[in-house]
């Protein structure tokens, strides 16, 4: 299955009643990226990288394009299988995960369209076509927060994560306090994200005085040594979300039992290939998980629906989707939806959505053909 073309297209994703607020900033709209391969046999794949501003991971927009012109104009004529096509974009540039992931997706979508089978089956099979999702909240004031957990707990989701960091952390007390007066009693779960917002001493503060809420604390601080100067010392599980930036830091956080799961991203890691490895080394240790990414439309979703669908579902903390803030689909027919908290795995061939590419535009690079 070998590249004949491959082009690079730019969108524009406006944040639906935006904007969207973490610990590192607000955003109003984000930049996604688009590839398409199309293999000398004439089969299509699609894949998307779409980093939520500059400031939320090492990652950024014209980084993404930047990486992707260069890995792109030396695709024409290269073997697409995921692997041996993962090894071919290492050999040419070094790091820049979340742009080779955007050309890793592509050609899971390209190989499943051309074997007729779904991106689950290529990454071991589906164990559910109900995926579980969880809603995120932004940061915000302790009674609206509350009040948005009760609405998403009405609508099945089977988990929340409350945001919170970059603000006096009293508040995010409160927060947490509230929201747990609404979830108490339910199934619901309940993660607390400080996207590296908190100094070790806030982090300390929150555990030792609501030590009665269940939460998981996800990525409270900036980096890996304040999670281990944290760790001996917290009354909650702790889950490592933006310092999980390869296989090689999953490892050794894993090994290390430094923490007891992981918010994942897609991207970040690098795509499929180094997802579905991280997946097997957190079902190796027991270790929980979601299948995320940062933001973008249907093929990133539909490539986080895929591999969480394949996740052992004692391990699967859930898909989060950019969907409920983004205006519309890629794919008017098979968009991928969140229905009482869960998604449906869309079950055509590849990722299982096909784009109308009209939305796109002109490439803004393009190589073969
Ligand atoms: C909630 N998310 C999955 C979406 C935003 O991009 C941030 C992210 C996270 O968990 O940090
Ligand atoms: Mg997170």
């Amino acid at each position: 299955m070998r590249i004949k073309e491959a082009h690079i297209y730019a969108h524009s994703l406006p944040v639906k009643n935006g904007p969207y607020t973490m610990a590192s900033g607000a955003v109003w709209s984000l930049d996604t990226t688009l590839v398409k391969l199309v293999s000398e046999s004439g089969h299509v794949g699609w894949g998307e990288t779409c980093p939520i501003g500059p400031t939320y991971a090492e990652a950024h927009t014209d980084g993404a394009r930047a990486a992707l012109r260069l890995l792109a104009s030396d695709l024409i004529g290269t073997d697409a299988t995921p692997g041996k096509l993962r090894r071919h974009l290492d050999a040419k540039l070094n790091g820049h995960n979340y742009a080779k992931a955007a050309i890793d997706i592509a050609a899971y979508d390209l190989m499943g369209k051309s074997f007729g089978v779904s991106v689950a089956d290529l990454l071991g099979g589906a164990v559910t076509d109900r995926v579980p999702s969880y809603y995120a909240t932004g940061v915000g004031a302790p009674d609206d927060i509350a009040r948005l957990a009760k609405e998403k707990r009405g609508e099945g989701y089977p988990r929340l994560q409350v945001k919170v960091g970059g603000r006096p952390v009293e508040i995010d007390i409160e927060t947490i306090a509230k929201v747990w007066e609404v979830l108490q009693g339910s199934q619901m779960r309940l993660a607390v994200d400080g996207n590296r917002g908190w100094t070790t001493r806030d982090a300390l503060r929150v555990s030792r005085e609501l030590p009665h809420v269940p939460f998981v604390m996800e990525q409270p601080c900036n980096s890996v040594q304040e999670l281990e100067m944290i760790r001996p010392q917290l009354n909650h599980a702790i889950y490592m979300d933006e310092n999980s930036v390869d296989l090689n830091t999953v490892i050794s956080a894993a090994g290390a039992g430094l923490v007891d799961g992981f918010g994942m991203k897609v991207t970040r890691i690098g795509g499929l290939t180094p997802m579905r490895t991280f997946r097997d080394i957190c079902e190796a240790r027991n270790l929980p998980h979601t299948c995320d990414d940062s933001w973008g439309g249907d093929i990133i979703a539909a490539a986080c629906t895929q591999i969480g669908a394949t996740v052992k579902p004692e391990l699967c903390e859930g898909v989060w989707l950019a969907a409920p803030y983004i205006e519309g689909h890629y794919d008017p027919k098979n968009g991928v939806k969140i229905i009482d908290g869960h998604i449906e795995r869309p079950t055509g061939p590849g990722l299982g959505v096909v784009p109308n590419e009209s939305l796109f535009g002109e490439p803004i690079a393009s190589f073969g053909g």
